[in-house]
């Protein structure tokens, strides 16, 4: 019997978890409802490894930036606990600097809410709430419940207010290290820590490193946005083998923190190509993207009704494969 936060020596050698983001709260064709999922639809399991984002929670909001009610987020972290599953959590929060998305890339915004920085205190509020928020996922006894908070992802890519069209390196090392201060009391919070692939260079894991003691989990984010399933196989075994390496030299867990086939053209995907590079990896766990309710391309996990259907029950069955019910608490 397996931990998901106890032994993760054990799972590397046992096998790996499967995860999906926001895998309870909606999927392919639905939406909002209670004890459902795709996954579960099609084998009767929930995946090992749930993620959320808390992309609103530094607005005050009550729905992230998906629409998932923070509310439900929390009862479904409860859920996933009780099942002895694992919960991560991503974070798409605002450009302070000009209250833009993620996705705004303005120069300097990292420069602005470090410390001296025009936005430095707006920013430790935003921070503030993201750590009062983790601070209520509470187990039934009232004992926090450990998660995996992987802040700041894909900084080497040019695509968020925190990447590196946006800051240099050492500003992005800073930003990780203020959150970590900021969050870091909270019982059992693993730190999650993860550059997008990056064909041009093998530097980008030492580039961008917040250092040891931030960092408990090294990950790596490779999609598949058409390339095929042959050049997705190439691509993430090139990544996870630097991963790999960076992860061991540091002592640290290894985990493919974000990855998918875009609409899974490939029928066969998940036991044809994820299933061996899964099994060459010592992953800790792996998180399959969003099927999201309001956008139809993003389809990253088998939903009831698709082609897929019969690779994932396949995929599941799998002795390697790790799902809710190889995890019994
Ligand atoms: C991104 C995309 C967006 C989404 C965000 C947070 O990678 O899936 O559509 O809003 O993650 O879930």
């Amino acid at each position: 019997m397996l931990s998901a936060l106890g032994c993760p020596a054990q799972n590397a050698r046992t096998g790996v978890m499967i995860g999906h983001q926001d895998d309870p709260v909606y999927g392919r064709a639905w939406a909002w409802d209670e004890g459902r999922s795709d996954v579960k639809d099609i084998c009767g399991d929930y995946p090992a490894v749930m993620g959320f984002d808390l992309g609103g929670i530094e607005l005050g909001a009550a729905e992230n930036l998906d629409r998932v009610p923070f509310d439900r987020i929390r009862r479904e972290v409860q859920a996933q606990h009780r099942r002895g599953g694992l919960v991560t959590l991503s974070w798409h929060p605002h450009n302070p600097v000009n209250d833009s998305t993620s996705w705004d890339t303005t120069p300097g915004s990292v420069a602005n809410v470090l410390p001296g920085g025009r936005c430095h205190r707006q920013f430790r509020r935003w921070l503030g709430l993201a750590r009062d928020y983790i601070r209520s996922l509470k187990d039934d006894n009232g004992r926090q419940i450990p998660v995996v908070f992987r802040p700041w992802h894909e900084m080497n890519g040019g695509w968020f207010w925190w990447g590196s069209k946006s800051a240099t390196p050492a500003e992005y090392i800073a930003l990780y290290q203020m959150t970590w201060r900021e969050l870091h009391s909270i019982r059992g919070l693993r730190w999650g820590w993860s550059p997008n692939r990056d064909d041009t260079r093998t530097d980008h894991y030492s580039a961008y490193y917040p250092g040891d003691r931030y960092v408990d989990i090294v990950g790596a984010d490779v999609y598949d946005f058409g390339e095929g399933s042959e050049a997705y196989s190439r691509n993430v075994r090139r990544e996870l083998a630097i991963a790999e390496a960076f992860a061991r030299d540091h002592g640290k867990l290894l985990a493919l923190t974000e990855t998918g086939q875009q609409q899974i053209p490939d029928t066969c995907f998940f036991t044809g190509t994820l299933l061996p590079i899964l099994k060459s990896f010592p992953l800790y766990y792996v998180l399959l993207w969003r099927n999201a309710w309001d956008n139809q391309k993003e389809y990253y996990i088998a939903a009831p009704g698709m082609p897929q259907e019969a690779d994932f029950r396949r995929f599941h069955a799998d002795r390697h494969t790790l799902f809710a019910n190889d995890l019994k608490p």
